[in-house]
């Protein structure tokens, strides 16, 4: 007999996708009411002259397939082209107290923002305000500041291209780099580590060479829910026999099983595809035990190979020809221990062993990874042991092989090549003069915790946002919050309402801006934007619905405004003509950045085109010119030995949310229905603690400073297979509990996935 479980848990044991994705989907139309408009609109993402799918960073066979499903898909664009509309009647009607009352669920559902809007603190009411008087506004504040380096600009990842490279080209002749954006919560160990391993930091592989994989590893990612195009290829590729090797601390619905919605015969029979062929659920952080452990054995075989006169199972030539630094990481790997490696990664030695007999048997081998691997404190290590992996047996730069972060936003890689970057480098800061005739900053500016520290240290005055909710995404609420309370001009530039502009500051103001389902029209006509994919295919996107307010404007529209209204014509920039008519911003970035030469021309073929990722080529654009094996002291430092109290949280997105925005309660794949207030957990380890399945608990930060600030009271425990000492829980609720200082030093990104805690029984 099953015991009982706590409310809103249930089995659910379909397969991911299926006729449930299907009902999904109808579900939202209809909530959204845009039931016949909606289905429209579905019909263009991703299409040759549609719009690019505001949900993930997956590429599309070329954009010009026929519609590829995908209900997450369609929760963002229809969440985007709602009916519903936030305009200043219901500003008028709601103060900005009672809305801070509201799940964030509701302030994003009270619909698209159609006026520009102020704060006024004495009817604590968001009114508004011309958009000219918005610009005037904030070109005086920022003028007003000492040094241009008490202003942060942070960028939201779907930003399109033309959007972030003029947002990058006013910042710089403003006079500062401090460029907070989403991906340094997201990918940045990816930027900072895979350049000094391979010369780029952007993955390596296209969309055709999984097609070539003959072994496809994933690291830490839920592609079912964050990433579902991405299962027609794992279900094309578990279907032609390749092993899909996983390794998450959960069971991932959509990994096990997926009946895919286009397959005809799956979705009549009620039938569906075992995705991963092994399922190694690691304990939270021990990512790079097991890498190394894979390496281990990987040696071991090569060693055993040689010792039956074969000859051997690493790249030799590869290794001698491309790559330097081979044998510290054989050292390091060597001395590296099993017992350290089991204890860590909670992984069995002969579970390790038989992922590298797998590994070569290979020939060719992908690696996918997403937020498992970056969140954590040794996330820029974690990306170089998965380089390193590869490069042992050289799957990297030849087809069918190679390393594949999976990207969060759509754009979010986008806004990075266009300029979106704390650290300009050489290139960057020449083609900015040779296209625009000044030389900007060099020194680094701030990423997205050292923009909050500077807010909450007072030393930053401004912030402007072009997308995103940066307080609520970003860790610690209570250091966070009070400091964006105490700025002097905060700048949302949004789509939707969400708490970061609850966080009202001396000056406030919301500025709504067209989406990408939303047509763009200025003075020379209809516009398209452009982004980049996972894969680095650059294609155009077009939207076509009636905006949600004659007064809403685009965001190239709205950075030139602010733009202009602050620096004037300094260097002689013209942001009028530069919108009129983005393929002049296209030129300017063209001018900027030469990969994108022809930019205009290779834009408008179907299916767009795709820059060059010199690695892909075997040309490493490092310090030495060569590939590099990097070594990681140690293992990931695991709270659970400094305190045998601790759990390890992870933080993750439900199926019905995407990032701060939540569509719904339900995280149907794992059994959850109506409600987000719960902490997965091993049955044991609640044992241990003399607490059982459906407890209400309290959950504590720890941390170097004051943990008591850091608690989550009042959640329910949740009895989940999960391997011991691990723990998981909805983010965003669960930011407050991360220290700001709980990060990965050398990206900066915050440990989400690696927070130290201790829960308790609910005190009351
Ligand atoms: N529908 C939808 N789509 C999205 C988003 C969304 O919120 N909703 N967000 C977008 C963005 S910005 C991003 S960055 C991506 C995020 O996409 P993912 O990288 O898939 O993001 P997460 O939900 O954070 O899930 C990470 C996965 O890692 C596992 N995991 C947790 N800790 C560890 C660990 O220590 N090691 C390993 N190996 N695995 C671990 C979790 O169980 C989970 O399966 O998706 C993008 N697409
Ligand atoms: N604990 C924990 N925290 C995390 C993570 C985690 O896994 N765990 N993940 C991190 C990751 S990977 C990321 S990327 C960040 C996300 O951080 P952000 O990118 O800052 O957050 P989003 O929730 O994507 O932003 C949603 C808001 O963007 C606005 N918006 C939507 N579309 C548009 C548009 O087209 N234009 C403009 N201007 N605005 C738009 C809407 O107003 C909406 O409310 O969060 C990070 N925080
Ligand atoms: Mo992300």
């Amino acid at each position: 007999m099953e015991d009982k479980r706590p409310e809103g848990i249930e089995k659910y044991d379909h397969p991911a996708g299926g006729w449930d994705a299907l009902k999904a989907v109808a579900k939202t139309l209809a909530h959204q009411q845009i039931i016949a408009q909606g289905t429209m609109t579905l019909l263009k993402a991703n299409q040759p002259e549609g719009f690019d799918c505001p949900g993930c960073a997956w590429p599309d066979p070329k954009h010009t397939s026929s519609f590829e499903f995908c209900e997450n898909g369609a929760k963002a664009i229809t969440w985007e082209s709602t009916a519903k509309r936030s305009g200043p009647e219901f500003f008028e009607k709601h103060s900005v107290s009672e809305l801070w009352g509201w799940p964030d669920h509701k302030l994003e559902d009270a619909g698209r923002l159609t006026a520009p809007l102020r704060y006024n603190s004495e009817s604590d009411r968001y009114q508004p305000i011309e958009w000219d008087d918005a610009f005037s506004l904030i070109a005086q504040e920022l003028n007003k500041l000492d040094n241009p380096d008490e202003a942060e600009f942070y960028t939201s990842g779907r930003t399109s291209n033309e959007a972030a490279f003029l947002y990058q080209l006013f910042v710089r002749a403003f006079g500062t780099n401090n460029f907070p954006d989403c991906s340094n919560m997201c990918h940045e160990a990816t930027s900072v580590g895979l350049p000094k391993s391979i010369g780029v930091g952007k993955g390596t592989v296209t969309l055709e060479d999984f097609d070539h994989a003959d072994a496809i590893f994933s690291f830490g990612h839920n592609p079912g829910t964050n990433h579902p195009r991405m299962m027609t290829t794992l279900h094309n590729a578990a279907r032609r026999g390749v092993p899909i090797v996983v390794f998450n601390p959960l069971k991932e619905r959509a990994l096990e099983r997926f009946a895919a919605p286009q397959d005809p015969v799956e979705m009549a029979t009620l039938s569906s595809t075992q995705i991963a062929s092994a399922y190694h659920q690691l304990r939270t952080g021990g990512d790079l035990a097991a890498l190394k452990g894979i390496m281990k054995a990987v040696f071991a075989l090569d060693t055993a190979n040689r010792a039956e006169g074969g000859p051997g199972l690493l790249d030799r030539a590869f290794i001698a020809e491309h790559t330097a630094g081979f044998e510290a990481l054989y050292a390091d790997v060597d001395q590296t221990s099993w017992e350290n490696i089991t204890f860590v990664s909670g992984l069995t030695k002969e579970a390790l062993e038989s992922v590298a007999r797998i590994y070569v048997k290979a020939s060719n081998v992908i690696i996918c990874y997403g937020m498992g691997i970056t969140q954590h404190t040794k996330g820029t290590e974690n990306v170089q042991q998965i380089a390193n992996l590869l490069m042992l047996r050289g799957n990297m730069g030849r087809q069918g092989a190679g390393i594949a972060p999976i990207r969060g936003h759509s754009n979010v890689q986008g806004d990075r090549t266009v300029g979106i970057t704390e650290i300009p480098n050489k290139a960057l800061l020449d083609g900015m003069e040779r296209a625009f005739g000044f030389r900007p900053p060099a020194e680094k500016g701030h990423n997205a915790i050292e923009c909050i520290e500077a807010i909450a240290a007072g030393k930053s005055r401004v912030l402007i946002c072009l997308g995103g909710n940066l307080a609520v995404a970003m860790s610690d609420p209570a250091v966070t919050f009070e400091g964006m309370r105490k700025l002097d001009l905060a700048v949302h530039i949004a789509t939707k309402l969400n708490r970061s502009h609850l966080l009202t500051a001396r000056a406030s103001l919301i500025l709504p801006c067209l989406g990408r389902t939303d047509l763009d029209t200025q003075a020379s006509g209809p516009q398209a934007v452009t982004v980049e994919d996972s894969m680095s295919m650059v294609h155009a996107s077009r939207g076509f619905l009636k905006p949600p307010g004659e007064m809403v404007k685009a965001e190239p529209a709205i950075v030139a405004g602010i733009a202009k209204a602050t620096l004037g014509n300094r260097y002689g920039i013209d942001w009028e003509w530069l919108i009129a008519d983005y393929d002049r911003i296209r030129d300017k970035i063209e001018q900027v950045f030469p990969d994108f030469r022809d930019f205009n021309h290779r834009v408008r073929v179907p299916g767009g085109f795709r820059l060059d990722v010199a690695a892909s080529f075997r040309r490493w654009n490092t310090e030495n010119g060569k590939a590099n094996f990097l070594v990681s002291a140690g293992l990931d430092e695991d709270p659970l030995i400094a305190n045998p109290e601790a759990l390890v949280l992870t933080t993750i997105r439900s199926h019905d949310q995407y990032n701060t925005t939540i569509y719904g309660m339900d995280d149907r794949y794992r059994g959850v229905f109506g409600r987000r207030d719960v902490i997965f957990m091993n049955r044991e380890d609640l044992t241990e603690r003399g607490l059982k399945d459906g407890d209400r608990i309290d959950i504590r930060g720890l941390g170097a400073e004051d943990p008591g600030k850091r608690l989550v009271q009042g959640f329910t425990a949740v009895a989940y297979n999960i391997p011991r000492g691990s723990a998981a829980g909805y983010y965003p609720e669960m930011n407050a509990v991360v220290a700001l200082g709980h990060h990965d030093p050398l990206s900066g990104t915050p440990s989400y996935k690696g927070v130290p805690i201790t829960i308790s029984a609910a005190n009351g």
